[in-house]
């Protein structure tokens, strides 16, 4: 993007993969039902048990893959991510504005700090599963200079998932082979996304959007940087996840998808339709050849891939 910064702050490897199973492995996941998806807070039944990490509901298995632009390799790029297991499980990521770079400021510094501010917040409190406090609680405590887009999830384990997002960064969630919800990116114009910042002219939590999401058996969730979004339509994203075994896998293959396509001149994606329709186009004398602008765009990719699972004692 052309302003502000962010990326891993985690130890992960940019092209590499980690599977974290939220799930405990003492935890013996039950469905509800072995027939059919079934609206997950039905399990939330009012059972108890004394065995530790035998709570009932609804988690989250999750694999990541972070892939930096190509320029970006060395210091591993701007966006940032965490996971955490709290709950039915938390997801975050941000996205460092890469103009920060232009006044010799790191783009990813804010971006990791946001992060990892974000992960040491997540049993706080007063964020008590609301994402929107927990932005608000990163942003105040993040000293760094720059600026960053972010997007954090927050499941119960009823079932419900709290999303809130400041910018580019996206969240779908897939259900039965169809995006049954995406958040909406923020801009202020083309390229410039609302975002996070160190400065007074930059947003903040009170710009985000906030959604809430009945999750349900089966649902898998797709949370990315612009990286992501900006390289690969839906029906691909659809396509990917229903192809996978798994969510690591998913994660993976969603991420390597989004980086042929930013490489791909002639690739129509997502990116080049919002710039023409946003008036952006080559010149006036390639269009008379027939030409258009095309092509995906370089970016850092960061891709969550959480798939709903439900648990019950035993
Ligand atoms: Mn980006």
């Amino acid at each position: 993007m052309a302003i502000p910064v962010l990326r891993p702050f985690t130890s992960i490897a940019y092209s590499t993969s980690r599977d974290l199973q939220l799930i405990s492995s003492t935890d013996s996941p039950t469905l509800c039902s072995v027939h059919k998806p079934k609206r997950l807070v039905c399990c939330a039944t009012p059972s108890v048990s004394n065995h530790v990490g035998s709570e009932v509901g609804v988690r989250l298995s999750v694999g990541t893959h972070f892939i930096p632009h190509p320029d970006k390799v060395e210091k591993g790029g701007e966006d940032a991510f965490f996971i955490s297991s709290h709950s039915g499980g938390v997801l975050g990521v941000a996205d460092g504005v890469s103009g920060w770079a232009e006044k010799d400021v790191n783009p990813a510094l804010f971006s990791r700090e946001l992060m990892a501010n974000a992960s040491s917040f997540v049993e706080d409190e007063e964020v008590n599963y609301d994402p929107r406090s927990l932005i608000r609680k990163a942003h105040a405590a993040t000293s760094s200079i720059g600026s960053a887009t972010v997007v954090v999830a927050m499941l119960e384990m009823n079932g419900i998932l709290k999303i809130a997002s400041v910018g580019d960064c996206g969240v779908k969630v897939i259900r039965k082979g169809q995006v049954a919800f995406s958040t909406s990116p923020q801009e202020h114009y083309f390229d410039c996304p609302y975002q996070l910042s160190s400065e007074a002219v930059g947003q903040t939590f009170l710009d985000a959007t906030v959604t809430t999401v009945e999750l349900m058996e089966e649902d898998t969730v797709v949370m990315g940087s612009d990286g992501l979004f900006d390289n690969v339509f839906d029906r691909e994203i659809v396509s990917v996840v229903s192809s996978c075994d798994n969510v690591s896998d998913a994660a993976k293959a969603l991420a390597n998808l989004a980086h042929n396509h930013s490489k791909d001149s002639s690739f129509d994606s997502p990116y080049s339709q919002e710039a023409r329709s946003q008036g952006f186009d080559v010149p006036w004398w390639k269009k008379i050849m027939g030409m258009k602008l095309t092509g995906g765009k370089l970016d850092d990719i960061t891709v969550i891939v959480g798939q709903v699972t439900s648990s019950l004692s035993s």
